[in-house]
């Protein structure tokens, strides 16, 4: 059975709503074997109608988090490779790409703190300082204390492709500021997803579609629990952690700008939605 977590007090199982009591995000994304939890907590609680269901998640609809820190892989499509070649050739960092997209140890980058990132709904933003940003849809892994998938949800590593297209050492002010991620719409728990799984993305401005993009995660060269086992390595994540595995999908000739709504769809999990704001 499919288990959505929208926030820690509603549980979807195959569209059927249950509401619980209060819980700590820590205290249960801390936990081993997220689904035989719920499944034995969960007897208890309430059934509520999708209407209900759906005016509480409009309502209140926070990033389905605690104080995990969310972590992000990088060059992970080749998509992402070729556009970060293309936006520093004149550094001089091309080569950096290439050779990452194709080494044994992955990219790995810290990426937000619980403070920087956005609700589902809420602002993400574009830095005041940066002349070309994009939205960077991802498949976001929650991984327990003991490094296993326990879940999936759609990311957004907000990234400026100016700053980082200036010099790969500027990575941090590019990928790490306020707003600079969303997570949600809720974390659909399993630890594997489909291959088949179809990420998109859709930008309006001013009502109009104005950037859009697909891919799959036929397309995604690591596998989920690879990157995983990688962030693990030398570090503890006492109540978890979040990992973006990387974008595939990178708009050509666009660049974001304030007031622009974006939409990304991860198959089987959900849309999160964002507009975006200046910082
Ligand atoms: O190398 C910089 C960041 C890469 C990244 O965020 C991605 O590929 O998604
Ligand atoms: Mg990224």
């Amino acid at each position: 059975k499919l288990y959505k977590l929208p926030s820690q007090t509603l549980l979807e199982i195959e569209s059927e709503f249950l509401l619980g009591p209060e819980l700590d995000w820590d205290d249960l994304l801390g936990r081993e074997n997220l689904k035989s939890l719920l499944t034995k907590e969960s007897q208890t609680w309430d059934k509520l109608s999708s209407a209900d269901a759906e005016s509480l998640i409009k309502e209140e609809l926070l990033a389905p988090m605690g104080t995990q820190e969310i972590w992000a892989a990088g060059v992970t499509y080749y998509r992402s490779r070729t556009a970060r070649m293309e936006e520093s050739q004149d550094a001089g960092g091309a080569d950096f790409y290439d050779k990452v997209y194709a080494a044994d140890r992955p990219e790995l980058f810290f990426k937000a703190t619980p403070s920087r990132v956005s609700s589902p709904g809420g602002k993400v933003n574009i830095r005041k300082d940066s002349t070309w940003d994009v939205p960077e849809p991802e498949l976001t892994m929650l991984i327990s204390p003991s490094g296993k998938v326990q879940g999936f949800t759609v990311g957004n590593d907000m990234s400026s492709r100016s700053i980082e297209g200036e010099n790969p050492l500027y990575l941090p002010q590019a990928k790490v500021y306020q707003g600079c991620a969303s997570i949600g719409p809720c974390i659909l728990i399993q630890d594997s997803i489909s291959e088949s799984t179809e990420i998109s993305l859709e930008i309006y401005r001013n009502g109009e579609l104005a950037a859009s993009g697909k891919t799959n995660l036929t397309q995604l060269k690591r596998k989920p629990q690879e990157l995983a086992g990688w962030l693990f390595r030398g570090n503890t994540f006492p109540v978890g952690c979040f990992l973006m595995t990387g974008t595939g999908i990178v708009p050509d000739d666009f660049t974001l700008a304030k007031g622009d709504e974006i939409k990304i769809s991860i198959e089987g999990i959900g849309t999160l939605e964002n507009t975006v704001g200046l910082i």
